[in-house]
């Protein structure tokens, strides 16, 4: 077996329930049967991927009382669980595991899983979005928790959350000092003040106009890993991008990133070396038209693709 050889654990979460819109539980279906598990295979014949399957989870039993505003907290509670588990699986296995959503929310369970594995200053996230997911239950204008998990995870706000004995898994260990986000062109009110007073790093969408995607890639990589030596997630929601290229999904707003400037940003995670794991989600296959959902699916996979080392130029091995 080759030294270099790239291993990956392909896990799906047809789960829309953070989300307001129904569909996106269908993302994992399309991507598979677009081709994904065989074109990854192309990339490269150092890659040796494996498909885990999809997230199936049991609601835990509940009171049938109703915590202020977060919509449909014992599904998103469950599945996320679940997925911590499976991520921890994967992990164990040595292999990358990338994520396929279903709606922003499991990004709870996907981190989690990770940082049980990963002592939580030797971790870094990369979250690419045009919205800052970074809502708590009292700030969220919607209630919905695909706008939310950003929150859940750090220790900053942890202060900021009422006691929910169903998410009590989940522990916020992970700092926002290691977490940067690119692509943002929607934040509610609440959340720009917390981006105020916890002096959060991102590059919007005026930032990547201004220094071009290159110095924004690398000044983002550089910030939340200096030294090169943290293990790092990227959160890749598919609305970072441009809905001329992704509007198959729950909130498309204009003005975002090209394609290509998504491709290149993924391009420049995977030369850092420190890739160690990604999700890739709200692809919502029930929005749009047909072509929609084809180029958005196109885009999707050009986008993880970019992440696992494919090459523009083409590929040598
Ligand atoms: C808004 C909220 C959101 C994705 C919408 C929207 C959040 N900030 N995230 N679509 N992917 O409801 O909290
Ligand atoms: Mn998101
Ligand atoms: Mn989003
Ligand atoms: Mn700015």
């Amino acid at each position: 077996r080759c030294l270099n050889t790239q291993k990956i654990g392909i896990i799906g979460v047809p789960f829309d329930k953070g989300a307001s819109k129904r569909g996106a539980d269908k993302g994992p279906k399309a991507l598979r049967e677009s081709g994904l598990i065989d074109e990854i295979k192309q990339i490269s014949s150092n890659i040796d991927v494996k498909d885990y399957g999809d997230v199936h989870y049991e609601l835990m039993s509940s009171n049938g009382r109703k915590i202020h505003n977060l919509n449909e907290l014992n599904h998103v509670a469950a599945c996320n669980r679940a997925l911590a588990e499976r991520i921890e699986e994967i992990l164990n296995d040595e292999r990358m595991p990338i994520t396929l959503g279903g709606c922003h929310s499991i990004a709870i369970g996907s981190i989690s899983g990770v940082v049980r594995k990963t002592a939580p200053d030797n971790m870094c996230v990369l979250w690419i979005d045009a919205h800052l997911d970074l809502n708590t239950n009292t700030t969220s204008p919607t209630g919905n928790m695909h706008g939310m998990p950003a929150s859940l995870i750090v220790k900053e706000l942890r202060s900021n959350w009422p006691f929910v004995p169903e998410l009590e898994w989940c522990k916020a260990e992970l700092s926002l000092k290691n977490f940067c986000w690119i692509g943002l062109r929607s934040i509610d009110y609440y959340e720009r003040l917390s981006m105020e007073k916890y002096g959060i790093k991102y590059f919007d969408m005026r930032d990547i106009d201004k220094m071009g995607i290159d110095k924004v890639t690398n000044a983002a990589i550089k910030h939340i890993n200096p030294n090169g030596d943290k293990k790092l997630h990227v959160s890749f929601d598919i609305d970072a991008l441009d809905p001329l290229f992704a509007n198959a999904t729950g909130t498309p707003v204009g003005g975002g990133l090209t394609l290509r400037e998504g491709i290149f940003l993924m391009e420049e995670v995977y030369k850092s070396g420190t890739l160690r794991s990604m999700d890739l989600v709200e692809v919502n296959p029930q929005l749009g038209d047909a072509r929609d959902v084809t180029n958005t699916i196109n885009s999707a996979k050009a986008i993880l693709y970019a992440a696992l080392g494919n090459n523009r130029s083409g590929n040598t091995s």
